[in-house]
């Protein structure tokens, strides 16, 4: 049974040699010039300002965005086996592309003007500008709907006043999609998106956000001090920005599952070889029960997460056609990568004792990143939450 036009599913899901040349280019690019510098911008939380822009001439800031707007034109399937490459040598890497691709270019080329999309979408699918997305706020990250920021209409601009917290890649965007509410009387329903343009009067960066882990990923708060956004710069209807957000989010959780896909198989190829050759008690470590348990757990959960998001991947592309929601299967892809991801670097760091603890190898860094997948996007409270009302049929 063909699932997709572009991708058939085996005993081992087979990929088209067009996507196999995909991952191929995306894992040589990200070894041979992310990989080695991961270590120094981890270090410092430097912003990788020139593998980025290599990223964006590769056609990596907007994988799915058609030509004409800027992007590579390419399918659901394509990003996500580019974006886990990425992640593999680098999360905060990672991070970076998921929030353009997915977070800023997917909602902009999905509910903007055609305007909107020769202006935005354009610089930042092509890599050009960076791209942003902007919903939590100091009280309202899980609850997303009950933001405090408002935007007051008045003649043909809207007056934007608020405070919003871990933006990421703020430090860094040209465009921000945000969400502010316009008619606090109606709730979610009085939520409105904007295109915000950083570089006009009343946007002002906040505090950067001091984190544990993807610490090469610039994020800090933002602040709207009677910002005038141009009425042509909202996004869709009034009070349709809660939807936006939400519809988004459906994709950029496909895209952090990927990205958790290649944490976790970093970790894992890492304590692979590790076990292989490293001596205790006269054999190889791995020949110990209790290592190789943990190797079996790891690698079957890997496989098991590969699966739920090529699924996801699939019926987001099934979405371009028939406009179906795929918020189940991005919140499973999710749910159950990240807590993989996080599994496997937990095991990782175990195998390789004081040296998984120890900043010479990568696989502390692994550990540190992991656990931002199981938050942002929806923490995995909320990804269950999600899950079982779907299957409730609650909405
Ligand atoms: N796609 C389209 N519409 C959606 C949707 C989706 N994935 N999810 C919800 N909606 C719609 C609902 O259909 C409902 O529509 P109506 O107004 O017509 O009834 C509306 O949005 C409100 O939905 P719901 O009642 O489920 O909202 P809740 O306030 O209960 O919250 C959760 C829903 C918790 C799922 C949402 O707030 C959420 O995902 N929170 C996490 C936010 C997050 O991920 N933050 C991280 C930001 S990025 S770092």
């Amino acid at each position: 049974m063909a699932l997709a036009p572009t991708a058939t599913l085996g005993p081992s899901l087979d990929l088209s040699p067009e996507h196999e040349m995909i991952r191929q280019t995306a894992r040589e690019f990200a070894q041979k010039e992310i990989a080695p510098i991961a270590a120094h911008f981890d270090e410092t939380g430097e912003f990788p300002a020139e593998t980025i822009r290599k990223m964006g001439a590769l056609g990596l800031m907007g994988i799915e965005i058609p030509e004409e707007y800027g992007g590579a034109g390419l399918d659901t399937l394509s990003y996500v086996l580019a974006l886990e490459e990425i992640c593999k040598a680098d999360a905060a890497h990672g991070t970076i592309m998921s929030v353009n691709n997915s977070l800023f270019c997917y909602g902009v080329y999905r509910f903007g003007s055609e305007a909107q999309k020769q202006k935005h979408l354009r610089a930042v699918a092509s890599g050009k500008a960076i791209g942003a997305y902007s919903l939590t706020e100091p009280m309202s990250g899980s609850d997303a709907g009950t933001m405090r920021s408002r935007a007051v209409r008045e003649g043909d601009v809207y007056v934007i006043n608020g405070r919003k917290s871990w933006v990421t890649s703020a430090p860094v965007a040209e465009y921000i999609v945000l969400f502010s509410m316009t008619d606090p009387d109606r709730q979610h329903r009085g939520i409105t998106a904007f295109l915000i343009d950083t570089k006009l009067p009343g946007f002002v960066l906040g505090k950067k956000e001091p984190k544990l882990g993807i610490r090469a990923s610039a994020t800090s708060e933002i602040v709207f001090e009677d910002y005038r956004c141009p009425a042509e710069c909202r996004l869709g209807e009034e009070g349709e920005g809660f939807k936006i957000a939400m519809s988004v989010l459906d994709a950029g959780r496909i895209g952090i599952a990927s990205q958790a896909l290649g944490i976790a198989e970093a970790a894992y190829e890492a304590s692979l070889a590790y076990a292989r050759e490293r001596e205790a008690f006269g054999q190889k470590i791995g020949q110990f029960q209790g290592i190789g348990f943990k190797l079996a757990d790891m690698k079957t959960r890997i496989e098991a997460s590969r699966l739920l998001i090529y699924q996801a991947a699939l019926a987001k592309q099934r979405s371009k056609e028939t406009g179906s929601r795929f918020t189940l299967e991005a919140c499973m892809a999710k749910l159950f990568a990240s807590e993989t991801a996080m599994f496997c670097a937990h095991a990782a760091v175990q195998i390789h004792g004081g040296l998984g603890y120890s900043k010479e190898l990568p696989v502390e860094r692994y550990f540190r990143d992991a656990k931002i997948t199981e938050i942002y996007e929806g923490t995995s409270e909320i990804q269950r939450m999600v899950i079982a009302r779907q299957e409730l049929g609650i909405k």
